[in-house]
């Protein structure tokens, strides 16, 4: 095997790194609110070897965990691991890539076939006391929050039947219970999607499976305080273009997009479908809520088609990426209702990431937290992720139509989703916390952590900590306050 792809994907930023580390006592400049107090996990994906595809991509890096932790004596530790999967010590045992392309396992040696070929490299899911690695195509695999290491492929004590769970998942603020859906839950390609609850103790519940109306990219999902919502958008899996070697995904265009409701503890058999545009795609939902007259609002970052490149360019849409159409958009449906369509009304700029207090999950809600590019920058932004530019302005969002606040960075500069951390002080937004990636030379980059005041982010960061490791771009984070990783020991 050859050197990494010289394509976005593993250069500049995107380049891999690879190195474990483990580094304490970090300086923090400025003032950390002492509130600020537990653990930052986060995803980054960073492949061990040069992929055996020239058209790989971030999404199939090796999932690495990263914690960056806030100790009561107002210093930070920093710590990155790979995650052990099955994939990843198979690869080193014959040290190079023995898989093949994203989620295709008709492409892999002879050698790995069989082998659970998920990089757990999406989201660091923390609930009832556990740290799941997870990625949607399989199982998540569980770390040790304070070591991160490894402890295995994690299906809930054997209760999981379903081969996949997905990356998002919701926890509702007042049951503690987790709620998240496993989609292609048999196979590559299959409309099969099992929807779960799992218990504040951990226990899983219940898992019920239904048919998706086509197999689709099923990224994320949301709860309500009575409502389970599966959004469909028509990036699509096809069995026979897998076994002859082609992408897991194709965008299509004239496909109906669709948001699926049920009661959240109802039976899959009272799903209702609502339709919605054609051709439309989201990554990510900020919430999803019940109003007086008991309609339901879904508010996702809606785009005009696939966001990412690798996705449309086999599909045959060539676009370029300034010409991707989207914005914070709300469907709107009568949960009631046997069906008919979703009504759409524009309520935010586009972007994506989007953060709301955890408290807020499922609830009416007075502001979020997003990113989007700077309309304004005078310059270029920091090449890297899987879209190819960073995101370089952070917003908060007024949910009942007042004006943004909004936080720019300077050009060749981009933020990471940051995670919010909540405050005891009534009144009080809490903060966020976001990795800040800066290039500052040829090949050279300086990686801080900022700690910004959640309802004043205009100010700035109130506290800064820089990570002396070079840091490939994350794709989700959690937060972990200090007395919940204490109570898990
Ligand atoms: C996404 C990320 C993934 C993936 C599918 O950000 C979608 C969206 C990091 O892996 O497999
Ligand atoms: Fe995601």
């Amino acid at each position: 095997m050859g050197a990494f792809p010289q394509t976005m994907y593993f250069t500049g930023l995107n380049a891999p790194v690879g190195q474990e580390a483990s580094l304490k006592g970090l300086t923090v400049e400025g003032t950390l609110p002492a509130e600020v107090r537990g653990s930052f996990y986060r995803a980054v994906p960073d492949p061990a070897f040069p992929p055996r595809f020239e058209n790989d991509h971030t999404l199939s890096g090796d999932g690495m965990v990263s914690r960056l932790s806030f100790n009561a004596d107002g210093t930070a530790d920093f710590a990155i691991r790979f995650v052990e999967t099955a994939r990843y010590l198979a690869e080193k045992a014959a040290g190079e890539a023995r898989f093949g392309k994203y989620r295709n396992p008709f492409t892999d040696e002879a050698d790995v076939a069989g082998v659970d070929r998920t990089v757990a490299n999406t989201t660091p899911v923390w609930h009832a006391g556990r740290l799941l690695m997870a990625k949607e195509d399989g199982r998540p695999y569980r770390v040790d929050p304070k070591t991160l290491e490894t402890l295995g492929s994690y299906d809930f004590g054997g209760a999981l039947k379903s081969e996949t769970m997905t990356a998002h998942v919701r926890i509702d603020p007042a049951t503690k219970e987790l709620f998240f859906y496993g989609y292609e839950a048999d196979g590559v390609a299959s409309t099969k999607v099992a929807y779960c609850v799992v218990g504040p103790d951990g226990a899983l519940k219940s898992e019920q499976w239904f048919d998706a109306p086509y197999c689709a990219m099923m990224h994320d999902f949301t709860v309500s305080e009575n409502y389970a919502l599966f959004p469909i958008y028509p990036t699509t899996a096809d069995l026979e273009r897998l076994k002859a070697g082609g992408e897991h995904w194709h965008h299509e265009p004239e496909l109906d997009s669709w948001l699926g409701v049920m009661p959240r503890y109802g039976d899959v058999s009272e799903i209702r479908w609502f339709k919605g545009p054609k051709g439309v795609h989201s990554y990510h939902m900020m919430n999803a809520w019940e109003d007086a007259d008991g309609l339901l609002h879904f508010d996702a970052c809606l785009n005009s088609t696939n966001a990412f490149a690798f996705i449309r360019e086999p599909s045959g849409i060539h676009i370029q990426p300034w010409d991707v159409r989207g914005a914070l958009t709300r469907w709107t449906v009568d949960p009631k209702a046997e069906g008919g369509e979703v009504t759409e009304t524009i309520i935010g700029p586009p972007g994506d990431f989007p953060v709301i207090p955890a408290a807020r999950q499922g609830r009416p809600y007075t502001h979020g937290w997003m990113l989007t590019m700077n309309p304004e920058l005078q310059g270029p932004p920091l090449p890297g992720g899987p879209v190819g530019a960073m995101f370089n302005l952070l917003l908060r969002l007024d949910m009942r139509g007042g004006p943004p606040q909004a936080l720019a960075l300077p050009p060749m500069a981009g933020f990471n989703e940051p995670v919010h951390v909540p405050s005891a002080t009534e009144g009080h937004e809490g903060w966020l916390i976001t990795i800040v990636d800066q290039q500052i030379g040829d090949d050279a980059f300086l990686h801080q952590a900022w700690v910004i005041d959640a309802g004043n982010i205009a100010a700035g960061p109130v506290a800064k900590v820089t990570i002396p490791h070079r840091l490939r771009p994350q794709v989700h984070g959690w937060w972990v306050p200090q007395a919940e990783l204490d109570a898990a020991q």
